[in-house]
């Protein structure tokens, strides 16, 4: 039998690494579009560069993105691309609406027109939840989005349920609640703070500047999201899934279970810096996955200390450069 095809937007980015990982072990052939850089930033999958075919393209390129469906004819399609960054949405709030939200317009349209019968997965957020109208948040839970990512995104899961509703698409949205991993991006609050661990332990940085330590997120392990991925395009129906763990913890306390495993206490390090708020936050996010676990079967396998310890370590152990990814 023919090995089922893959196309993943995004592979250079935590998610995507994991998810191209996941394919391969179910032998799938693997196809990721990467976008052209002055600099090496594949170094998330060059362990597995072997085994998957990448071809240049980018989300704002709407013929490349028709090309690329044409020439492949995926059989599952997953849309993890995107300037994924809330604070930096602020600040390119046009590109940011372009890559993340008529990106995704531009990838669902291209497998429209080939006439693909391929299923498709589309990388929706907790950000949408924003200023939460109920607790915990659930498939049903209205949107407010708080920033121009988050407003990015609602309009990436309406225009997917939209090409299901209207054109009959098996296209799916994850609604998918922060998740780390020692492939999380340096920006990204909860790699920052290990990062800076490993740094500090070595003796190389005295202080971590940040932002809002009040803000509430619940936090799980990549991976365990992207299998969650994949288990939806498996279902017999297109739906739509909360990913979570159920649990909520505050930047304070992840800065108290990462530099307390470390043996530091964080207040000598951490200084507060005005560059690091947003003009508008989200200050609590709590999902339920109920329906994942019960229609999938998912369930998430790294709680809160696991995952913390599991980033300490691993930023502790190697120098930060980031060839050392896997
Ligand atoms: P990430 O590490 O920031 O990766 C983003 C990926 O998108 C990278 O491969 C990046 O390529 C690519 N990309 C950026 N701009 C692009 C463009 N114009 N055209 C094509 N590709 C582009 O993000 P992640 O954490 O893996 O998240 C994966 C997806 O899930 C994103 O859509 C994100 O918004 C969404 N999401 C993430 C979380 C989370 O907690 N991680 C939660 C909910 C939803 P380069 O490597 O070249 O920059
Ligand atoms: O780590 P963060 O930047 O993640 P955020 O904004 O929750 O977004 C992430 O999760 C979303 C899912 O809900 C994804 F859709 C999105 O793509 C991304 O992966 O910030 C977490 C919290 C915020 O409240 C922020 O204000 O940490 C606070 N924070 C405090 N100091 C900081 C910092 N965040 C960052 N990035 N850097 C700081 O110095």
């Amino acid at each position: 039998m023919a090995k089922r095809k893959a196309f993943i937007t995004g592979i250079t980015g935590q998610d995507g690494s994991y998810l191209a990982e996941i394919l391969l072990e179910k032998d799938y052939e693997v196809y990721g579009m990467i976008r052209r850089s002055s600099s090496f930033n594949t170094a998330r999958i060059d362990h597995i560069f072997g085994d998957i075919e990448l071809l240049f393209g980018d989300l704002t390129d709407g013929s490349v993105l028709n090309r690329l469906m044409r020439t492949i004819r995926p059989d599952e399609v997953y849309n993890l691309g995107a300037q994924s960054q809330v604070h930096v949405s602020f600040q390119v709030p046009e590109f940011t609406a372009d890559v993340t939200g008529m990106g995704t317009l531009r990838l669902l349209d291209a497998i429209r027109e080939e006439d693909l019968k391929c299923r498709f997965y589309e990388a929706g957020s907790s950000e949408m939840f924003g200023q939460v109208a109920e607790t915990p948040q659930t498939e049903t839970t209205p949107f407010h989005p708080r920033s121009p990512y988050g407003v990015a995104k609602v309009f990436g899961y309406w225009i997917t349920r939209n090409y299901r509703e209207a054109y009959g698409m098996f296209a799916v949205n994850g609604i998918l609640f922060n998740h780390e991993s020692p492939r999380r991006g340096p920006t990204f609050v909860t790699r920052k703070t290990t990062r800076a661990i490993g740094a500090i332990l070595r003796g190389e940085q005295n202080e971590l500047r940040l932002g809002n330590l009040d803000s509430k997120r619940d936090w799980g392990f990549a991976r365990d999201y992207m299998q969650g991925a994949w288990q939806m395009l498996q279902a017999d129906e297109p739906d739509d899934y909360v990913l979570a763990t159920g649990e909520t913890h505050s930047v304070r306390e992840f800065l108290d279970e990462a530099f307390g495993y470390a043996g530091l206490d964080w207040n000598d390090y951490v200084k507060i810096d005005e560059r690091y708020f947003r003009p508008a936050e989200v200050d609590f996010l709590l999902g339920d996955a109920s329906k994942a676990k019960e229609k999938l079967g998912w369930e998430p396998t790294v709680r809160f200390p696991e995952l913390v310890r599991m980033m300490v370590d691993h930023d502790r152990e190697r120098r930060h450069t980031e060839e050392h990814y896997v």
